[in-house]
């Protein structure tokens, strides 16, 4: 197993391997969002251009891991949790930056950055601790990261994000808006895939009869939230001069 984390890119994937057709094509839209975004840097104001450079960075990290779970997945068929996680511990707070550049100018402070991030590292810390070290306690933990996620969505929604990005114009406040569409329905996705993921042994075990692999709903989650969280950056760096 020693060439468990290389791609082997001649490794057939069967027809009805739809996990395995989700990882690849994620690997492809990541690389190919990254590559759009860094080309677009050079047709970018300078106001703009960390922005757009952070959507950039997003993807990219995203191609890398999905080239490794791809990988992974195809020798194992077992969920990469482990590179799933390291993905999103980079890429979400990330996502928290991206809300700081934009209300920066209306005196966005890195206090609320970090209060950001450190409810995105909750988030992410106790779902990782539900699905791979204590599954039996699934409910706890991802009760604990719901509340994490609802600070982030409350935020975005009605906290010191929104009242900020209503003060930085229309373009931000609208980008802002946006952005909370992908927070509160995007990425509720997430929750769905570890309810299903988790499910063996709790009060939700009916989750499973869904039927969906739980893989499947992170790759659809992380392609519709990090491709379109970019391209509403992408978008007010257009519109706002
Ligand atoms: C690019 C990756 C993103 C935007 C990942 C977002 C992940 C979440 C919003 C995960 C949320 C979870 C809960 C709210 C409860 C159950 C555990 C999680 C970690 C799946």
């Amino acid at each position: 197993m020693d060439h468990l984390f290389l791609l082997d890119a001649t490794m057939a994937i069967s027809k009805t391997d739809y996990v395995s057709f989700t990882f690849f094509v994620g690997t492809m839209a990541m690389m190919a969002a990254a590559v759009f975004f860094f080309l677009e840097l050079n047709n970018t104001s300078k106001e703009w251009r960390t922005s757009v450079l952070v959507s950039g960075l997003i993807t990219f990290i995203a191609a890398v891991h999905y080239y490794y779970m791809r990988g992974y997945y195809a020798e194992t068929h077992d969920s990469p949790t482990f590179f799933r996680y390291v993905d999103w511990l980079l890429t979400v707070p990330l996502m928290c930056v991206e809300f700081y550049l934009i209300t920066k100018k209306a005196g966005g402070t890195t206090g609320l950055l970090w209060k950001m991030i450190l409810a995105s590292v909750v988030m992410l810390v106790t779902g990782y601790w539900g699905e791979a070290v204590a599954p039996a306690q699934a409910t706890l933990w991802g009760t604990i990261s719901a509340i994490a996620y609802f600070y982030i969505v409350y935020e975005v929604w009605m906290g010191d994000v929104k009242k900020l990005a209503t003060g930085a114009g229309t373009a931000v406040a609208s980008a802002n808006a946006a952005l909370g569409w992908f927070v509160l329905v995007g990425w509720a996705i997430y929750p769905l895939g570890y309810l299903i993921g988790t499910a063996d042994g709790q009060w939700y075990a009916s989750f499973k009869n869904i039927g969906i692999d739980m893989n499947i709903i992170y790759n659809i989650g992380d392609a519709v939230n990090k491709i379109g969280f970019g391209l509403v950056i992408y978008s007010l760096s257009r519109k706002a001069a």
